[in-house]
């Protein structure tokens, strides 16, 4: 655990002080360090746990400090590629990631799910199922989902699960980390800004199974180009689900059934109607997945199917949140990227105003824009992409479209378009960066607007 090392950690995030934490109880020397030059060297501090001897650097990092680092942790938010990691990597110097950190402090199972869309519901549900088979002490849910897994890691002992929703960015940092069972739900473009090609995101996301070997498990989706090719030269045992067709060996959707066939042998799991309180085939996909996992954890299948009977919407993801004045408000912030938007659209069954726009990671619209299928009534565009969205929008014949400065100027004006019967939906396609510190804040400001109107427009 980098003892005696001296060691730089970029990034005053919540993964950049649960990584210091950790490194601290081990003894070793650490250098808090951000880039944000609108940051201060007293607002680091502010940050430090209570007794921490780290050091606090903003701004530019001086020479003579960078010049006696041994060792680095990444937040997952800093780029692989930025000067100051270059030089150090040149130098022959450590770089890891705040997820290889935890790992090498971990002492139980691990499980890790990544995939552009549905890593959430995925690994809050296998979470819940873990949970429900060792018990709630034994089971840590961390990484993307918003709780840095070098804070749990020292609780970790033989008999506990570790659930990670492990993004690109943080799969990007490992070396060594090695899941018993790994997922990739799907992979679609995204984060183009931060990995310059489809072909390096969709390296980051196969590194997941990197350290596997047949002895452990990769859930794959078999009805995704990216996943379903890697299946075939996965290094762990590939365990395949699909909404589309039937498998010979595998999960699958048959009429509203989820079945599992294993060697010629179909059974009957559960039906997504009657079974479920999850909407959209996006959640049938997101549930296949988790029994896959949860089966590979080896958790009898009546644990898995109790949990799932029981489980409902994850927050900020096509989250109902009231009916107002006659309109449907639903958020879903978490629709991040343009394929997850596209579920968002989906899910909605009556006339919707959509909220799309923010911050710019180089997506293509097209497809969005095209799922709007009549069913989109006005689409209201904030941020960075408002441009771009409007362009493509009108490109395909949409041109119902209104700009909006502020986000309050956004949402009134949603509450101003919407008619009795229709539907509101914060689905933007698009991350929050920009305007908001992240996607929850956004949706909870959402929330907060719908709850704050009243029955009656004033
Ligand atoms: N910073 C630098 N130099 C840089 C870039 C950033 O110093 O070149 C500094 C920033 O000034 C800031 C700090 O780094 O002070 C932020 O670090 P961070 O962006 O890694 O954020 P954390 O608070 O540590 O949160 C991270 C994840 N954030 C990102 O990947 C951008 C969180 O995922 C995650 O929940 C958390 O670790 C715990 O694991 C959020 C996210 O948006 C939810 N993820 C993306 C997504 O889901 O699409 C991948």
């Amino acid at each position: 655990m980098l003892e005696g090392q001296k060691c730089l950690i970029i990034g005053s995030g919540i993964s950049g002080i649960g990584a210091l934490q950790l490194l601290e109880q081990f003894g070793v020397e650490t250098i808090l360090y951000d880039s944000n030059e609108k940051l201060t060297k007293e607002e680091l501090m502010a940050k430090l746990p209570e007794g921490s001897k780290a050091c606090c650097i903003v701004g530019v990092l001086p020479e003579e400090v960078e010049a006696g680092i041994q060792a680095v942790v990444l937040s997952p938010g800093v780029p692989t590629d930025i000067p100051l990691v270059n030089r150090l990597r040149d130098r022959g110097v450590q770089i890891l990631g705040e997820i290889e950190l935890g790992f090498l402090a971990e002492k139980g199972n691990v499980v890790a799910i990544t995939g552009t869309n549905g890593k959430t519901t995925t690994t809050t549900l296998v979470g819940e199922i873990m949970k429900a088979h060792v018990g709630a002490e034994h089971t840590f849910v961390v990484g993307n989902i918003g709780n840095p897994y070098t804070l749990e890691t020292l609780k970790t002992k033989e008999n506990t699960v570790t659930v990670g929703e492990i993004s690109s960015f943080q799969l990007e940092t490992i070396h060594t980390f090695r899941p018993k069972v790994s997922a990739i739900l799907n992979i679609t473009p995204d984060h183009l800004d931060r990995h310059h090609t489809m072909e390096a995101y969709v390296e980051a996301k196969e590194a997941i199974a990197s350290n596997q070997t047949k002895d452990d498990v990769c859930v794959l989706n078999y009805d995704n180009e990216y996943t379903r090719a890697f299946a075939k030269n996965c290094p762990a045992k590939a365990v395949l689900f699909s909404s589309k067709e039937e498998l010979s060996e595998g999960y699958y959707l048959r009429g509203t059934k989820i079945v599992k066939r294993e060697a010629g042998r179909i059974e009957e799991l559960l039906d997504i109607h009657q079974d479920m309180n999850l909407v959209g085939m996006c959640n049938v996909e997101n549930v296949m997945a988790a029994i896959a996992i949860a089966e590979g954890m080896a958790i009898p299948m009546a644990t898995i199917l109790q949990v799932i009977k029981e489980f409902r919407a994850v927050e900020h993801r096509i989250e109902f949140v009231a009916t107002k004045r006659g309109v449907d408000y639903y958020n879903d912030s978490k629709g991040t990227n343009p394929d997850a938007a596209i579920q968002g659209i989906r899910a909605m069954s009556k006339p919707t105003i959509l909220i799309g726009g923010g911050y710019d990671k180089h997506s293509e619209y097209d497809e969005w824009i095209e799922s709007f299928e009549g069913k989109v009534k006005w689409l209201v565009l904030i941020g960075q992409t408002r441009e771009k969205i409007a362009e493509c929008a009108r490109a395909h014949g949409f041109t119902n479209i209104k700009f909006a400065d502020t986000y309050e100027e956004c949402l009134q004006l949603c509450t101003q378009l919407a008619e009795c019967g229709d539907a509101v939906l914060l689905s933007p396609a698009c991350a929050s960066w920009g305007m908001f510190p992240n996607y929850e804040v956004r949706g909870h400001v959402f929330k907060e607007y719908v709850h704050g109107l009243t029955e009656e427009a004033l």
